[in-house]
């Protein structure tokens, strides 16, 4: 009975992670600092009331820094400059307390600890994964860049947030071949994962 129940909630696992896949689009973004070095990294899901942005990063100086997707996913050090300005596709200024605002690429502060490291979660329904007229994955891509000092969420065009210290070039994670996929396999993970559970737990 117990390998039944196991095999239930892997079954429930597995099913509800394809769900995940099926429901929308995910993508990744390491951050490199100017030497290359990756000191985090950014992941992006697709959910139904926006893109869930979640950032663990280390080696900052602590503080706030300002966060920002930018309009184009080039990461060229050691000044970023590359990724051009913010995401920007509805014209609008800089800030989220910008009258004139929001860019669709702008994001509440980055908190970093005393230690130097952040974990960091925002959901934003002003950018998509997946295609449309705010999708991140137009055709020159886009970027999330940390800066060295805090965003005044107001001053245009970048919120007097200094420097471009670390960028990570928003790329679609491998997966996304489950959705075209469908049932087939799904039912080929569960039957694997039912036999793999039957080899350990099932023959005696
Ligand atoms: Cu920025
Ligand atoms: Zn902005």
């Amino acid at each position: 009975m117990r390998s039944i129940s196991v095999i239930f909630m892997l079954a429930t696992l597995l099913i509800g992670d394809v769900t995940a896949w099926a429901a929308g689009e995910r993508a990744a973004a390491p951050l490199r600092d100017a030497e290359g070095r990756v000191m985090g990294m950014a992941l992006f899901v697709q959910e139904s009331q926006g893109v869930r942005i979640s950032v663990t990063v280390k080696g900052l100086a602590p503080g706030e820094h300002g966060i920002h997707i930018h309009a184009v996913g080039k990461c060229e050090p050691p000044d970023f400059l590359s990724a051009g300005p913010h995401f920007n596709p509805t014209t609008k200024k800089h800030g989220l307390n910008n009258p004139e605002g929001p860019h669709a690429g702008d994001l509440p502060n980055l908190v970093v600890g005393e230690d130097g490291s952040a974990v960091y979660e925002h959901v934003t329904n002003l950018v998509t994964l997946t295609p449309g007229e705010l999708s991140l994955f137009d055709e020159d891509g886009s970027s999330l860049i940390i800066h060295a000092g805090p965003d005044d969420q107001i001053t245009d065009p970048a919120g007097n947030s200094g420097a471009r210290v670390l960028c990570g070039v928003i790329t679609p994670m491998k997966g996304a071949s489950l959705r075209i996929g469908g049932l087939l396999p799904t039912l080929l993970l569960l039957a694997a994962a039912a036999l793999v559970i039957w080899l350990l737990f099932g023959r005696r």
